[in-house]
């Protein structure tokens, strides 16, 4: 009688740390997945088109690849004002990459056309 009602006590206590283990994995990957994916997918791709860079100023965590892709019918460049990086002339549908390893504002520019301009925060 009395070895079992300890049993049963040990058999709870084993489903409820059961259960435990298996929420706060289940809530923990899901919430990982989904922050990850969100944050690769929309905060480091830069679109050029209307002669505009967009977003103009993108901010990104050291470490990020941000790429542009030219959606204009003319060429244009990524350049760093301060000739840390520079594209070259990118051609409509191409895309251009640059990984920021240090963190600080880089403002940049197309070298064809001079009103072209943006920035990359990095943090
Ligand atoms: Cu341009």
């Amino acid at each position: 009688m009395k070895s079992k009602l300890i049993s049963a006590g040990f058999l709870f206590v084993l489903w409820s740390a059961l259960i435990l283990i298996s929420c706060s994995k289940d809530s923990g990957y899901g919430s990982s997945n989904t922050n990850n994916n969100g944050n690769n997918n929309q905060s480091n791709a830069v679109s050029i088109d209307n002669m505009a860079y967009s977003p103009s100023s993108l901010t990104v965590k050291a470490g990020t690849t941000v790429s542009w892709t030219n959606n204009d019918n003319v060429d244009h460049t990524v350049t760093a004002n301060d000739g840390s990086f520079d594209s070259g002339a990118i051609k409509t549908g191409s895309k251009y990459s640059h990984t920021f390893s240090t963190a600080g504002t880089f403002s940049y520019h197309c070298t064809f056309h001079s009103n072209m301009k943006a920035s990359v925060v990095v943090q």
